[in-house]
């Protein structure tokens, strides 16, 4: 990603996800907002967005975090938020293993706890290691959690499968966490 589509791609994951009150808009309950009036916030002096290069940025995107509807008039976050909306997907099988980067310092409470959602709306778990290694990467030295995700399915946990791939759950106990 270039800088300016990685600084589009940072903003707007934070207006989408955490904080459309920052720009003043609103988003639908499932998370939807209007492109239209999107852009006619974000373009104000000196910023300035196209619907071009958001077009860009929602297509190169190197986790497709944004998702647009059929005719491009409404546009969401895929996953990742803080704010209290329902993406409205359906529950899905996971595979028997998924896995969660994360780093040291968490381990001793994810230990005594699980993994836990803190402010946002899921706990994030990856399909691959090479994922949750970016991911626990962001904070530090990775450290990758296998996680009995079939195990937990047959005991009637449920699980998502946002639309850029990313697995979510509500919580995941120690007891099906291989450390
Ligand atoms: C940790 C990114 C202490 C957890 C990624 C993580 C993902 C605990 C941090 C998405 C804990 C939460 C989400 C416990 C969990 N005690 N720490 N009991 N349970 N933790 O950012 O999964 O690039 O909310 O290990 O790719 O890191 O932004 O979650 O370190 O998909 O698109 O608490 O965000 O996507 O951190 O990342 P986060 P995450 P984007």
């Amino acid at each position: 990603m270039s800088k300016k589509n990685k600084s589009i791609s940072k903003f707007l994951s934070y207006i989408l996800r955490h904080n459309p009150d920052k720009l003043g808009i609103t988003l639908d309950e499932n998370g939807w907002t209007s492109v239209v009036v999107l852009l006619k916030k974000i373009n104000v002096a000196p910023y300035s967005l196209s619907m071009e290069e958001l077009e860009y940025v929602v297509a190169t995107n190197n986790k497709k975090r944004f998702t647009f509807n059929e005719d491009k008039t409404m546009i969401r976050a895929s996953q990742g938020h803080s704010v209290n909306i329902d993406l409205g997907i359906q529950p899905k099988k996971p595979p028997s293993y998924l896995y969660h980067g994360t780093v040291e310092k968490f381990i001793t409470s994810i230990q005594d706890k699980g993994l836990i959602k803190g402010t946002r709306q899921h706990v994030h778990l990856s399909e691959d290691k090479e994922t949750a290694t970016n991911v626990g990467s962001r904070r530090g030295k990775p450290i990758i959690l296998t996680i009995k995700s079939g195990e937990m399915y047959a005991q009637n946990y449920t699980f998502y499968q946002s639309e850029n791939g990313v697995w979510l759950t509500d919580k995941v106990p120690t007891k099906f966490i291989e450390f």
